[in-house]
């Protein structure tokens, strides 16, 4: 074991203790993971966007060779549809049935038809095309500005309407705002559909055998799954074990409750064999839900001297086909934060859920808030210009006030710490406007665009969030168990499960300080129900600041365990036993105290203990907040757009973002980095895109354009560090801020750069030929 070197941890940029596993090839993903006696499936999916189903020939097939069996949505004899959509509380959604094989229609296109199992890889997939299903094509409803239209076609015909939900989450006198603003602004905001596009595809392992059910599955929320799976199939959730092994990346589609994993799951119980399904890329893109789709109507009204009044939206939510895990919920996340950093007397915003022929839209990186964030700081932008007031001046003239903190909302939302302008200046010291502008290369048009942002996040607490709308009574809290071996090395259970932010390392860190070891000596365990305690999973940026902080309250028990047992070995008073270099040492007296291994290796003898201690050093803590954390932030961007073919380079981009104290600088400068990326990518490259007949056209990431390493310039990133009063560790997440924060940033700065050709406002994503041809309108 490494000596304590260099306590305390926390705060200290150390490199990733998971990453020589990943990046040598040793990490298992699903794909890596197979049992003996395994079956492979493939899914017929549909190629129509809506339809009903006339018959299905599943003969061919079935007598293809190495295959066992062919399944229909008819044969899966499951409890029920696909678990029912989280719903904020007291809102009334219309829920149509979703099947993990569909019956009797198909509504988008992806939606499976057929599951086809056989003994080879390959042979499966070539199996599946026998399958002959007859479809009668139902008219096709895309867009969402037009689904609510009078004759527009139905998704589902039983509704008698595409609305899914309406209703409305407001504070203060909108009216009044609004007659007090002398300029009002209003503005159509567009947030395009995008994919999670995680690296690693989703996939299934399921191993049904003696009345138990394990299921490896490439998730964000095994515990969830566990649950989920144990309803679907009527087993009992201790029967039922839910692994996530490896998992290359989410970025918030692999936190769903999949029909492919109930699909799976159900054929290994009839089949009693192990089976195996992994998704294509193309499959992917076709099945894995999608985020955002929002187009919202903006109103923002200000006084002539810029103090905001009023800020009104309604957004249109395209929801897809179905309702999938918090689909319904997402832009609720927004709403609670549509004021961003700004205190605005009046806040409405109304939200409309729309259902479409194609995939469902759920949780993508920010899930709601870069929405929120991208409508409010675009329009700030909007607002100035028409002032004819400086932008920033503009943003300071409305910043909550730092003093006012925990400031509560028009909403009756309470953030928990801010300080914006600190955020600004510092932002400020890294970017001279005047001087970058005037480097401009000859003939192109450079721009700077800024956004100031919060968000809500550390997904909690319980009060607000559940009990959950899934019939269930479960909370949202997270918890953490300790333990300390005989040896003195740490082993920790975490119910957060991370799929690429670093989360072994930086509870690691945590541990380590409050036990006087290395964090070499701690290990992390995630992301398996049969081992650790109940969690819920890492989704809205909540592993640190609800995870992370169950895993301090877990150490501060083993911690004070500890004490007591130093106290009596050594027979000091437990007050007067403190921490130090590595020791647990009485007052005073630094040579006299004990290591975690030599207290460990006390604790396990009942005659080294005090009267009536139990023995051991293990301890398990739940933690459920009061509130949740709001990390704040201030990113410019600065852009040089070509004028003769619209293109856009991104040429320097400043991130100031404050997650309270940092835990690990290093992961924080990872996810920023991965968060700008993300917007960027969503800004000015990536698009879903279906055909008016409801055909996905970016099927692949040939066609889908991620942003690659030399599309993004090298960021310069800095921090202010304004603790949350929430937790003991004053942590905020950080996951998601780079996503929320950048697309507006990106947007403002090139409509900055396209003003003095007149053009004024734009919308994403800003491709070449948008950007052309909105230059071209501006000519004529
Ligand atoms: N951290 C820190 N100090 C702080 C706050 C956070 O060192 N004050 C560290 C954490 O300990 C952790 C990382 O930053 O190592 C992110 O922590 P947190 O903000 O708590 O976010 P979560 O771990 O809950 O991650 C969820 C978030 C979300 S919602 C998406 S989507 C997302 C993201 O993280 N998907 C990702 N980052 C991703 N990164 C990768 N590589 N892959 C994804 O799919």
């Amino acid at each position: 074991m490494s000596a304590v070197a260099a306590a305390p941890w926390v705060g200290q940029a150390i490199k990733r203790k998971e990453d020589p596993r990943l990046i040598m090839g040793r990490a298992r993903y699903i794909d890596d993971i197979n049992v003996t006696g395994q079956l492979w499936a493939a899914f017929v999916r549909s190629p129509e966007a809506h339809a009903k189903i006339v018959s299905i020939d599943t003969s061919a097939a079935k007598d293809y060779p190495g295959v066992h069996a062919v399944f229909t949505g008819h044969d899966l004899d499951l409890e029920a549809p696909l678990p029912m959509a989280w719903v904020p509380p007291g809102i009334n959604v219309n829920n149509p049935p979703h099947w993990s094989i569909a019956k009797d229609e198909v509504n988008c296109v992806g939606d499976p038809v057929a599951l086809v199992i056989g003994s080879d890889r390959y042979a499966v997939v070539d199996a599946a095309e026998q399958v002959l299903v007859e479809y009668d094509p139902l008219p096709v409803v895309v867009n969402l500005e037009t689904a609510l239209d009078d004759g527009a076609p139905l998704v589902h015909e039983e509704l008698g309407t595409n609305k899914c939900h309406e209703w409305s989450l407001g504070g203060g006198d909108l009216e009044a705002g609004f007659a007090a603003a002398d300029v009002i602004v209003e503005r159509r905001v567009v947030n395009h559909r995008t994919a999670g596009a995680a690296i690693e595809p989703r996939g299934v392992l399921a191993d049904y055998r003696a009345g138990s059910l394990t299921l490896t599955s490439s998730t964000q929320v095994p515990h969830f799954l566990r649950l989920f799976l144990g309803l679907q199939l009527g087993i009992s959730e201790e029967k039922v074990r839910a692994i996530a092994p490896e998992v290359g990346g989410g970025f918030g589609s692999k936190l769903q409750i999949y029909g492919e994993e109930i699909a799976l799951a159900w054929a290994s119980r009839k089949l009693e064999r192990p089976i195996k399904w992994v998704e294509s890329r193309t499959e992917g893109m076709l099945a894995t839900h999608h985020g955002r789709d929002q187009v919202a109507h903006v109103r923002i009204g200000a006084t002539k001297e810029g103090k905001i009044t009023a800020f009104h939206t309604t957004i249109y939510q395209d929801l897809g086909a179905y309702l999938m895990l918090l689909t319904p919920t997402i832009p609720s996340l927004g709403a609670f934060v549509m004021s961003g950093v700004y205190d605005i007397p009046a806040v409405q915003t109304d939200i409309i859920g729309v259902f479409t022929n194609k995939v469902s839209t759920d949780a993508i990186r920010g899930a709601g808030r870069p929405e929120a964030t991208h409508m409010i700081e675009v329009c700030i932008d909007q607002l100035a210009a028409e002032l004819g007031m400086d932008r920033l001046d503009l943003r300071r003239k409305n910043f909550m006030d730092p003093a006012s903190f925990p400031h509560e909302t028009a909403l009756g939302v309470v953030y928990d710490s801010g300080n914006y302008p600190a955020a600004l200046d510092l932002l400020l010291t890294h970017l001279d406007v005047d001087a970058i502008k005037a480097e401009a290369p000859a003939g192109k048009l450079r721009g700077v665009g800024f956004s100031t942002y919060t968000e809500i996040c550390g997904l909690a607490p319980s009060r607000v969030t559940g009990p959950s709308g899934f019939g269930l009574q479960t909370g949202l809290w997270e918890s953490a168990m300790v333990r300390v071996h005989l040896t003195g090395a740490v082993t920790v259970y975490t119910g957060t499960s991370p799929h690429g932010q670093g989360l072994e390392t930086t509870m690691a860190q945590i541990v380590a300080d409050r036990l006087g070891t290395d964090p070499a000596n701690v290990e992390v365990i995630h992301g398996d129900t049969g081992t650790g305690p109940q969690g819920l999973g890492t989704y809205g940026s909540r592993s640190t600041a609800v995870g992370g902080e169950s895993v301090a309250r877990a150490t501060a028990k083993v911690a004070d365990k500890a004490r007591r047992i130093v106290a009596h070995q050594l027979e000091a008073a437990v007050d007067d036993i403190e921490l130090t270099e590595g020791k647990f040492s009485v007052k005073g007296s630094p040579d006299k105290g004990m290591t975690l291994g030599e207290i460990a290796g006390a604790a396990y003898i009942p005659e080294n203990l005090p009267e009536g201690m139990e023995p051991g050093l293990e301890e398990l803590a739940f933690y459920d907040p009061e509130n949740f954390v709001f990390p704040f932030g201030a990113h410019a961007c600065v852009v040089d757009v070509d004028p003769e073919t619209g293109n856009v380079d991104v040429v320097k981009y400043v991130a100031i973002d404050d997650c309270g104290p940092a835990i690990n600088p290093k992961l924080i400068d990872g996810q920023v980095h991965g968060g700008i990326v993300h917007a960027i990518g969503q800004a000015l490259f990536e698009r879903i895109h279906y055909t008016e007949d409801g055909q996905l056209v970016t099927s692949n990431f040939a066609d889908y354009a991620l942003p690659s390493a030399a599309d993004v310039p090298s960021f310069d990133l800095d921090r202010t560090e304004t603790p949350s009063p929430v937790n003991s560790l004053g942590v905020k997440g950080i996951g998601e801020a780079g996503t929320i924060a950048a697309s507006p940033a990106v947007t403002n700065a090139v409509i900055d750069a396209l003003r003095p050709l007149g053009v004024t406002y734009l919308n994403m994503p800003l491709s070449p030929m948008r950007i052309w041809e909105e230059i071209q309108e501006a000519k004529s």
